[in-house]
């Protein structure tokens, strides 16, 4: 019997909330899988997310596989990298069909982001030069229920504060993963004489996030694109 459309919407809110349970203790994978499919070239790799992305649900596992094959080749991503002198800047790559966004992020040394969640998105991020930092807090009141990692006993986070739950680094062709399931990030480039470049895929795409202060004001932001398809973007498209 097919799916009515309210019956397919409601299915598909289901899956994705079960996928961000699923996800609560994903670790990024640190090898490819053996048998996954190769990626050559930052081409090959587009073209294998265009295929990936052709059902309704994504196998994070496999974009984790698809992320880490590819080795950063500066000839294939030189065109997208451009910066900014104040901020990092997010230069699209390929919009997905809709499904995801592939960005390549430019960060001028030492810039950084700010604190922020990623809109109930998947992210996965690729170092392709450079090295960036990932500082992870805790997402602020959600319960153990939702996220299976609070250490309050009764689940609630009491705290006024950030609580941060890791540092680590991102060395050249590692993937990090994260979703707010997972907890906020705050990423910087520690070096203050190398700029780095990261490739991030998003899905669903977004354009707004939220950003937190340490004492946990929230805003939301607008996330803007600083080039498309190696074009600098124009500030009503951005
Ligand atoms: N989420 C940030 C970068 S760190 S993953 C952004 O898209 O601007
Ligand atoms: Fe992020």
């Amino acid at each position: 019997m097919a799916l009515s459309k309210i019956d397919s919407e409601i299915e598909q809110v289901d899956q994705e909330k079960y996928l961000r349970q699923a996800t609560s203790y994903y670790q990024a994978l640190e090898k490819p899988l053996k048998y996954g499919p190769a990626v050559d070239s930052l081409s090959d790799l587009v073209a294998a997310l265009h295929r990936e992305f052709e059902s309704n649900y994504v196998n994070i596992e496999m974009v984790n596989h698809l992320m880490l094959s590819y080795k950063s080749n500066p000839r294939e991503w030189r065109k997208y990298a451009k910066f900014d002198r104040y901020t990092y800047t997010r230069n699209l790559v390929d919009a997905g069909n809709g499904k995801f966004n592939l960005l390549i992020l430019c960060w001028g040394e030492g810039h950084g982001s700010s604190v922020h969640d990623h809109a109930d998105s998947h992210c996965f991020m690729k170092m392709l030069k450079g090295d960036l930092r990932e500082k992870r807090y805790e997402y602020p009141n959600r319960s153990a229920r939702d996220n299976g990692r609070s250490h309050h006993p009764d689940g609630e986070i009491d705290s006024r504060e950030l609580v941060e739950i890791g540092e680590t680094p991102i060395a050249v062709n590692d993937v990090a993963y994260i979703n707010d399931n997972l907890g906020l990030h705050r990423v910087e480039n520690p070096s203050h004489s190398d700029t780095s470049v990261s490739l991030h895929l998003y899905c669903p795409p977004f354009d707004t996030c939220s950003v937190f202060q340490d004492n946990l004001k929230k805003t939301t932001a607008k996330v803007t694109f600083w080039s498309k398809y190696g074009v600098r973007t124009k500030q009503n498209e951005q």
